[in-house]
């Protein structure tokens, strides 16, 4: 069992203590992260007690304590699943042989790559996220939202240990870039587009725990295959949590549909903005929006990074080892989507070039099964409507579909035309300022902003009439 040791300055079980170098290099870097974390980390938020969960073993079923904690007092550390016994490189030129303990030389600027990347979008989200605390529609899900941000924090925390542990020079530069690149910011934007869209309303955050969140899913299961076996441990650690970032999103999304479908069903009628309710085709704009941009995470249908990231050994397919095939993808061959002759066409294209259109491929199906379970919701309201995930060409800005013009349906349009339609498929100024409109703060113990129905239980055995976070 590996258990956590809370006595050091930054918790870990990776014995920092016996580093001396790197626990000081990583001492140096903590007033850096925490004077961020007060400048950019959630507003106005720092004396709030809040019911937070901290990890006090990293097993499966690892342990978890709950206590108030003011989220500046948070214990950030550094925490990585349990080393499994001579484990083996699952894929790529180096199948079978055992994974590294250290960076291979010749890999070296990629792998940094992937760390950095990855490790950028953690507190990226924490600023997307910053204003949502002021118009928390109950003290439940602010304290979702608290607890998703120390996280999140956390998995930064992750990324920078790679970076001081096994990067050197180089790798401490770029944990202090980290903290200087901001989501949004003009000169110095965060690396992936979708990190720099701000999050200002709960049916967005809801959104974003839900499709964005599980990019952090695919893309950590992919580097959880790593044959660098502490990147391996460390995601496989953060999935752990990533888990109820999904799951926050998700019934998140659930109670919003629910009580958009009731709504409904007792006025007779889709329009239901004066009961207080957000629109079912409102919350369809939405989702078109946040799951387009998501899949642009997953980068360009061909792509030779990925190609190489995988034959390197370095990033591996979603549940490398539950599939069925060599592992080295040199003969296979894969169906990508492509524009020709006016409409979207399949085309077979090497397995290799094509690991990134397979994981988009996975992660569709992921969304799809959540967006099933909402529309189940409505159903059982009485409600004929339904919500759908839009074509993967639609409002794309990455891959093939880059400065192409599709219907959420999957149908080429002119770009005038699209632009015409555009505010009928995604948030207009009106829709974001209605939804805006209902974001007024609900901060009595029990009580439910109006757009959005109670969750079916509390938190740890609490009830929802529990004081989350007491405000301060
Ligand atoms: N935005 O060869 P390609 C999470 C660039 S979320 C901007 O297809 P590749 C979380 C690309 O860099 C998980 N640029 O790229 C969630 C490349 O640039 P160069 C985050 C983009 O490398 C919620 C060029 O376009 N983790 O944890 O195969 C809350 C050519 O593209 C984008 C990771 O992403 C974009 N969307 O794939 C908190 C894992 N897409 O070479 C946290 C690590 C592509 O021309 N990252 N480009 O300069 C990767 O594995 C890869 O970098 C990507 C891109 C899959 C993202
Ligand atoms: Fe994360
Ligand atoms: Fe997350």
């Amino acid at each position: 069992m590996s258990t956590i040791d809370y006595k050091e300055t930054i918790p870990n079980n990776v014995n920092l203590s016996g580093d001396r170098r790197l626990q000081r290099a990583l001492e140096k870097w903590q007033p850096a992260f925490l004077k961020w974390w007060d400048e950019l980390g959630p507003e106005a938020s720092a004396n709030h007690e809040i019911f937070l969960r901290t990890a006090i073993d990293v097993s499966p079923k690892g342990w978890a304590h709950f206590d108030m904690v003011k989220m500046p007092e948070y214990r950030w550390g550094i925490f990585l699943a349990a080393e499994e016994e001579e484990r083996k490189i699952g894929f790529g030129q180096h199948k079978g042989e055992n994974a590294w303990q250290e960076v291979p030389g010749e890999y070296r600027s990629e792998l940094r790559r992937l760390i950095v990347t990855q490790g950028d979008t953690e507190p990226a989200s924490v600023e997307q996220q910053r204003l949502l605390g002021l118009t928390c529609p109950s003290l439940y899900d602010l304290r979702s939202l608290f607890q998703i941000n120390v996280e999140e924090g956390r998995h930064l925390w992750a990324m920078v240990y790679l970076l001081h542990a096994y990067f050197g020079r180089d790798g401490r530069e770029e944990a202090e870039e980290m903290l200087m690149r901001h989501a949004g910011d003009e000169d110095k934007p965060r690396i992936l587009e979708a990190f720099n869209v701000p999050t200002k309303d709960w049916l967005s955050f809801f959104m974003f725990t839900f499709f964005q969140d599980r990019d952090g899913k695919f893309q950590l299961s992919s580097l959880a295959e790593s044959g660098f076996d502490p990147l391996s441990r460390s995601c496989r650690f953060m999935l752990t949590e990533e888990a109820h970032h999904m799951f926050v999103g998700e019934n998140g999304l659930g109670r919003v549909v629910l009580r958009s479908a009731q709504l409904s069903a007792d006025n007779d009628t889709l329009e239901i903005q004066k009961y207080g309710g957000i629109p079912l085709p409102m919350i369809q704009k939405w989702m078109n929006f946040h799951f387009s941009i998501c899949l642009d995470l997953f980068g360009q249908e061909k792509s030779t990074n990925a190609a190489n990231f995988y034959t390197m050994g370095l990033k591996g397919r979603y549940m490398e080892n539950k599939i069925d095939d060599d592992h080295l993808l040199e003969n296979d061959s894969f169906l990508i989507p492509e524009f020709k002759n006016g409409k979207v066409m399949m085309n077979e294209v090497s397995a290799l070039t094509s690991i990134n259109e397979r994981l988009r491929n996975d992660y569709r199906d992921d969304c799809q099964r959540g967006v099933d379970r909402w529309n189940k919701i409505i159903s059982e309201a009485g409600i004929e409507y339904s919500l759908t995930l839009p074509h993967t060409a639609f409002n794309r800005n990455i891959g093939t579909f880059r400065n192409m013009y599709f219907t959420p349906e999957g149908r080429p349009i002119s770009k005038e035309k699209f632009e015409n339609q555009r505010n009928t498929w995604m948030p207009s100024a009106a829709d974001r300022e209605f939804v805006m409109s209902l974001m007024v703060p609900v901060t009595n113990p029990g009580e439910m902003a109006g757009w959005l129905t109670a969750p079916s239980r509390g938190i740890h055995g609490k009830d929802i009439g529990y004081e989350y976070v007491r405000l301060h």
